[in-house]
Parts: C-alpha cells; sequence; structure tokens
C-alpha cells in the first residue's frame, strides 16, 4: 500500500515538474520535438554538479545548465530533489535523477557506448570486476576525499585540523592504488584511453579543488616526490580537451571560495 502510493506521490511529483518546465520554457520545447530534453542544476563551485557537467559531454549530450545562487535554493532544486535538496540534478524529459553517482550510471544506461560515426565513449568496462574497481573507487572518491574535502572549507578548529589530516591520508591512499588498478583494469585514465568513472569524478577535485584549498586555508597537498602516479594523472587530466572545456573559470572559482571561506571564519569568531 506504501510502495503504491509513494509509486503515485512520486509519478504526480514528476507531472509537476514537467508541467513547470512546458509552462516556463514553451518557446523552446517546440523547437525539442521528439528529442532529449536535458538539464543540470548545478553551481559553478561544485565538483559533484561538475563531474555531471564532464560526464554529459564526453558523451556528447547537449544540456541546459541552470545556475543555483546557494545559499537560496530554487523551487525546481526543492522539487525535484526533495530527500537531499542538493545539486547536482539530472532532468532528463521531465524526469528527476538526483546524486552524482547514480547520475553518473543514469548517463551510462541511457546514453550508451556507441561505435562507428557517432561514436560515444563507455564509463565502465564491459569486465565485472574492473566494473566493480571503478564504482569503488568513484565511491571512495566521492564519499572520502572530496566531502572531507569540502569539510577543511566549512569549518574550523580542531574540526578543521582532522579534516585537512583525513584529506592527505585519503590522497596518499589513492596514490598507492592507482598504478596496479590502472595497469590492471584500466580503472583510471592512467592506463586506458578513455576517461572512467572514477576518473570523472576525481576530475573536478583537481580542477576546482586543489589550488584554492590550499591558497585560501593554509593546507599542503603531499607533494609531487611523495605521490609520482597521482600526480602524472593530474598533469594528464588537466591537459583533456573536455576537461579543460568543462572547467570554470579557476579565477572565478578562487574568488567565490575565497569569500564562502571568509564567511566560515568569521561567523566563527562571532560565536
Ligand atoms: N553526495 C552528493 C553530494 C552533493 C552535494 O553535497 N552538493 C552540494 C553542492 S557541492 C549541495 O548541493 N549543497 C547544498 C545543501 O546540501 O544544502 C552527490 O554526490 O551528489
Amino acid at each position: 500500500m506504501m510502495r503504491i502510493k509513494n509509486l503515485q506521490s512520486l509519478k504526480g511529483f514528476q507531472v509537476q515538474i514537467k508541467n513547470r518546465l512546458l509552462s516556463t520554457q514553451v518557446t523552446a520545447q517546440k523547437n525539442l520535438v521528439g528529442e532529449d530534453r536535458v538539464q543540470l542544476l548545478t553551481s559553478v563551485t561544485s565538483p559533484f554538479a561538475n563531474s555531471i557537467a564532464l560526464a554529459l559531454k564526453l558523451k556528447g549530450v547537449q544540456y541546459e545548465a541552470l545556475e543555483e545562487q546557494f545559499p537560496n535554493k530554487s523551487q525546481l532544486l526543492l522539487d525535484s530533489n526533495p530527500v537531499h535538496k542538493s545539486i547536482p540534478v539530472l532532468i532528463h524529459n521531465g524526469k528527476p535523477v538526483a546524486q552524482s553517482l547514480v547520475l553518473l550510471e543514469y548517463i551510462e544506461d541511457a546514453w550508451p557506448a556507441l561505435e562507428g560515426e557517432n561514436k560515444r565513449p563507455a564509463f565502465l568496462s564491459t569486465d565485472p570486476y574492473a566494473r566493480s574497481l571503478a564504482r569503488f573507487w568513484a565511491d571512495f572518491i566521492n564519499q572520502k576525499l572530496i566531502d572531507t574535502a569540502a569539510r577543511i572549507m566549512i569549518t574550523v578548529g580542531d574540526e578543521h585540523e582532522k579534516a585537512k589530516k583525513e584529506v592527505v591520508d585519503h590522497f596518499l591512499t589513492l596514490n598507492r592504488h592507482m598504478p596496479p588498478l590502472a595497469a590492471d583494469s584500466q580503472s583510471f585514465f592512467l592506463g586506458s584511453q578513455e576517461m572512467g568513472m572514477a576518473d570523472i569524478v576525481l576530475s573536478p577535485f583537481v580542477t576546482l579543488m586543489f589550488q584554492p584549498l590550499q591558497s585560501i586555508c593554509d593546507f599542503k597537498f603531499p607533494d609531487s616526490s611523495k605521490c609520482p602516479p597521482l600526480y602524472s594523472w593530474i598533469s594528464a587530466i588537466q591537459q583533456h580537451p573536455i576537461v579543460k572545456s568543462t572547467t570554470p573559470d579557476p579565477a572565478l572559482i578562487a574568488q567565490k571560495m575565497a569569500f564562502y571561506r571568509q564567511v566560515v571564519t568569521s561567523r566563527a569568531r562571532q560565536q
């Protein structure tokens, strides 16, 4: 009974989103009859949202980016991700999908790999074990590395210092596991021709967080002599043309993050 009720409310909710989109964007919709309509609720400083933008570009999917203005949240965000109320959210033909790792799987399923003229890359290998490794590391990067790095940005005092130590540990852990993974399973760019799921999750950590964390939060990543594989990966990813085209202006990111950090520290001083 409960399940039926939830399904009904989900359907009602999807219709609600669809109607809202239809009423606000009738003209655009007219030009898209018979085509996919893809919208991404995003924010320029979000590594989670940036990985989805990167995934869509790698697959060659056209989409409309709708920028959230935090701390305010649009009604579309609240309606399309009522559980977490967070970005990224992808709205595909009126149907919302949330949580970046779920979204990456969705994108892989909805726009599967193609060969030939309309070539589209695969984010996951066809080998079940290699797929599980890629998912494991994508989850590690999402849950441990990026989430803890974000904590450096939003905390002060002991919690801030603890987050810094944890990020160094996670960075070293990733570095330690990268070479065998790259060689054996092509889970990482280092050993494969194309970017896979773990690369797509890790890339925005490098392009959006690596510099600002060090310049704004008085934090130091272990240097390249301690982590050759990870630094080779970083320089390879920075050269990737689609990564470059998806990376927002570093000056804008630095400015937004410095402002955010200032708000966090001045609030802490007032308490
Ligand atoms: N685990 C989530 C994390 C998403 C997340 O934390 N998004 C942030 C932006 S970077 C957000 O929307 N924060 C607003 C909030 O949670 O209130 C994912 O992978 O999608």
